[in-house]
C-alpha cells in the first residue's frame, strides 16, 4: 500500500488559501495537515482554529490536527476532529499525556504522541497500548524549510522495528519535515505510513499537485516487506 499523503496547509499560499484547498481536495489528497501553535512551544505562530474552521467548511477532507503547544488539552475539546481524523501532540508539551490521549478518544479521534528528534520511541512505552499512531519529527518544531536532523530515517525504522515487537502492527507512523520525494521512498519502506507533505514536495511549486501526489504515489507504491526483526 502507498504511503497517505497529508498537506501542510501552513505551506500553502496563504493569500490564496481557498484555491490551494479546493485544488488540493480536487487532487485527492488524504488529509490536510493543521500545524497549531502558540508562539510559546514553538516560537512561530501558525493556522488558528478560525481559519482551520472556515477551512473545514469548504472541503470535504480528512483533518490532521499537529498541535505545537503548551496544554495541549486545553485545545484539543475546541477541535473539530471524528472519527476519521488524526490528532497529535508533543510528549513534551502535555501535563499528562494520559489525559489528553482520553480527550482526543472522547472526539471520537485516533490520537498521537509527537516525537521530537531527540526523544526516543522508549519515551512511548506507557502508552503503547493506547494510541493510534506516532508523530515522529524529521526536523525541530515550529518552521517549514528547514533541513533534516541527522539519524532520523534510522528513528523511523527503530521505532517500526520496536511496535512491531509489542504487536502493535497497528499503529500508524506519521514522518513530519523534510519530506522529498526520493526521501520519501525511504520513509515509506522503513514504516513510515503517513507522510507530512509541505515545501520539500507538494508546495515547491515545480509541479501540480496532481502531478505531485502521483509522484508520491509511484515513489512508494511498492512497500517492500521488511522483517524487522532481522534488521
Ligand atoms: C513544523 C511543522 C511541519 C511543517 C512541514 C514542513 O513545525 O510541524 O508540519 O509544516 O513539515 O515541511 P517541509 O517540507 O517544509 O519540511
Ligand atoms: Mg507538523
Amino acid at each position: 500500500m502507498r504511503a497517505e499523503i497529508t498537506a501542510s496547509i501552513m505551506c500553502a499560499d496563504l493569500l490564496n488559501l481557498e484555491r490551494d484547498i479546493k485544488a488540493l481536495e480536487q487532487a485527492g489528497v488524504d488529509y490536510f495537515h493543521y500545524d497549531i501553535m502558540d508562539g510559546h512551544f514553538v516560537p512561530n505562530m501558525t493556522l488558528g482554529l478560525e481559519t482551520i474552521c472556515e477551512i473545514q467548511k469548504r472541503v470535504n477532507v480528512r483533518s490532521d490536527f499537529h498541535l505545537l503547544v503548551n496544554k495541549p488539552d486545553e485545545i484539543i475539546p475546541l477541535l473539530d476532529a471524528g472519527e476519521n481524523d488524526l490528532v497529535s501532540f508533543h510528549y513534551h508539551a502535555a501535563d499528562s499525556i494520559g489525559r489528553c490521549i482520553k480527550l482526543i478518544h472522547e472526539l471520537g479521534a485516533n490520537a498521537g504522541i509527537v516525537l521530537d528528534t531527540e526523544d526516543s520511541y522508549e519515551l512511548l512505552v506507557p502508552y503503547v497500548d493506547k494510541i493510534e499512531f506516532v508523530n515522529l519529527m524529521m526536523i525541530a518544531p515550529g518552521f517549514a524549510g528547514q533541513p533534516i536532523v541527522d539519524g532520523m530515517i534510522e528513528k523511523i525504522m527503530e521505532t517500526r522495528k520496536w511496535l512491531d515487537a509489542q504487536k502493535r502492527y497497528d499503529i500508524k507512523i506519521m514522518v513530519d519535515g523534510s519530506v522529498t520525494y526520493e526521501r520519501a521512498r525511504l520513509m515509506h519502506k522503513l514504516g513510515g505510513d503517513i507522510l507530512v507533505a509541505g515545501s520539500s514536495s507538494l508546495f515547491k511549486g515545480d509541479m501540480t499537485f496532481e502531478e505531485s501526489l502521483k509522484t508520491f504515489a509511484e515513489y512508494t507504491e511498492h512497500k517492500e516487506f521488511i522483517n524487522t526483526s532481522n534488521v
